[in-house]
């Protein structure tokens, strides 16, 4: 592609997805979510291209059984724009992928709730990946043009970038929760991942807490002098000998309209209507939808309700608990653990406090539509979020988007969307009395409160949306020192 764009979106994955079928042909899908969502309107109204990677493995060169296979491009018009694909074969994935991003970087940044693994075998391909995505990057943008880094793992792509091409204005966000100094002090690669994102002109944190945790970090590793809304980097390229690196904090958030009129179209009704005579019209319909990870605090909920129940807090048939756990990261060890220790407990739970026809859990493994999502949503009293750490958590909002009526969303303090959405019942995840008094007191509380409560977390939603949150980042990034 010889064509030089204005504006360029980078994310580890393409908003589509290639899947190789036997026949050797590809099938495409798109892959709707926020981010796309938000971007759109921004990808249609300019000169704009998506890099990123489409999910498929690229020929090995040593490997004989793909001797002779090449890739199909993609096609045009599958994607919102133009798409970019940066091609990445199953040993880099190993590497860099499952390897550094998601078994180093996940759980570092997210309070080390599992042990971070530090190899440089996977540091390594980390680099390489990073630098195949700016060279493509750095090849496509216009003279002056815009760019946005998204996510933890692309995190040296900004100074990469900006070595090659230092006319362009670049912004990253990053998508998940940065950690304090003290424990991201074990990265061995701490100066190099700093480095890396001081490359943007604007780098974005979900939290005021993240960007600060950011800014003591470029102080301490760095030997910076950060204040309170970024930083100035040392930059020989510059007349003045530095650059100014703005740090800030913009909370993600869905598209609450949406949302809202899924969730009132009467197919969901029906359907919220239906799931909850299925599972015998219980007085408290308990939710939980999150990607089988261990940092979502699945195994908190699971605790606090079967614990109620054997407390009698909770009368058999009176309550059930249906978890949505949509199957994530297949390949990495700690989810495979995880796997079986959830399953576990819910086995445990129905074993211990089922009756004939009626488990007091309802546990299901397996992705959904979106509709069949906000159904749930629809139907569900009480939304349990119990994160151990989390970046923002989408889920929270969309329950709140998505329930019209009085609801309790059981929100832990370690998630982004805390800082804003206060009218929740917030728990500290590792308290389990606090977890299970929230639940009993989401209980118990008067429709009327809830009601007030939710009508307030609403309000908020519908006014700061996926939209506003991405045009906010990129007006900060047309306001940042580039182009002063
Ligand atoms: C990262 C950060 C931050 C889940 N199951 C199904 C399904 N989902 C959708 C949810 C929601 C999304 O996936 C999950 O988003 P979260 O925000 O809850 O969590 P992460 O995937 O960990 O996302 C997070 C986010 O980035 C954005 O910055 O908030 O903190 O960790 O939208 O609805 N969607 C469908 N079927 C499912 O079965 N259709």
């Amino acid at each position: 592609m010889s064509h030089a764009f204005e504006f360029l979106v980078v994310a580890n994955r393409l908003p589509v997805s290639a899947d190789e079928q036997p026949d050797g042909t590809t099938l495409w899908t798109r892959s709707p979510g926020g981010l796309v969502s938000a971007l759109e309107p921004v990808l249609r109204g300019h000169d704009a291209a998506w890099v990123g990677w489409s999910g498929r493995f690229a020929p090995d060169p040593y490997s004989t059984e793909d001797y002779g296979r090449e890739l199909e491009p993609v096609p045009d018009g599958v994607g919102p724009c133009p798409l970019v694909e940066v091609e990445l074969s199953r040993e880099e994935v190993e590497g860099f992928y499952e390897g550094f991003a998601n078994s180093t970087l996940w759980p570092l940044y997210h309070d080390a709730v599992a042990t971070p693994s530090y190899h440089r075998h996977f540091w390594e391909p980390y680099v390489a990946v990073n630098q195949r995505f700016a060279n493509r990057i750095a090849d496509l943008a216009a003279e002056g043009a815009t760019v946005w880094v998204h996510d933890y793992q692309l995190q040296l792509v900004p100074r990469m970038l900006r070595d090659r091409r230092p006319d362009l204005r670049i912004g990253f966000f990053l998508h998940i929760p940065f950690p304090p100094a003290e424990l991201f002090a074990q990265l061995p690669w701490r100066q190099q991942i700093a480095e890396g994102l001081l490359g943007a002109d604007l780098v974005g944190f979900h939290t005021p807490g993240d960007a600060a945790n950011f800014l003591r970090v470029a102080e301490r590793f760095l030997r910076l002098s950060p204040d309170g809304t970024g930083v100035e980097v040392p930059d020989a390229t510059r007349p003045t000998g530095g650059r100014r690196v703005t740090v800030d904090d913009f909370p993600i958030s869905i598209d609450t309209r949406e949302y809202d009129a899924i969730a009132r179209t009467e197919e969901v009704q029906d359907r919220a209507a239906e799931l909850r005579e299925k599972l015998g019209n219980p007085r408290w319909l308990m939710l939980g939808v999150d990607r089988l990870d261990y940092t979502k605090g699945i195994d908190v909920r699971l605790k606090a309700f079967t614990e109620l129940l054997e407390e009698g807090a909770i009368q058999p048939g009176e309550a059930v608990l249906v978890q949505i756990a949509t199957p994530s990261r297949e390949n990495v060890e700690d989810y495979q653990r995880l796997r079986d220790e959830i399953e576990l407990m819910v086995g445990r739970a129905i074993g211990d406090h089922g009756l004939i026809g009626a488990p007091p859990i309802q546990y299901l493994h397996q992705p959904f539509a979106r509709e069949e999502l906000v159904a749930f949503y629809a139907a569900a009293d009480i939304m349990l979020v119990t994160p151990y750490r989390d970046g923002m958590n989408l889920v929270a909002k969309e329950y709140v988007a998505s329930h019209g009526g009085p609801g309790a969303l059981v929100l832990s303090e370690f998630a982004g969307a805390a800082v804003e959405m206060t009218d929740a019942f917030l728990v500290n995840p590792y308290d389990a009395e606090g977890v299970k008094h929230a639940i009993v007191d989401a209980m118990h509380t008067p429709h009327d409160e809830l009601d007030t409560r939710m009508r307030r977390m609403r309000a908020r939603l519908f006014e700061h949306d996926v939209a506003r949150w991405a045009a906010e980042f990129l007006e900060a990034l047309d306001k940042s020192e580039w182009s002063r």
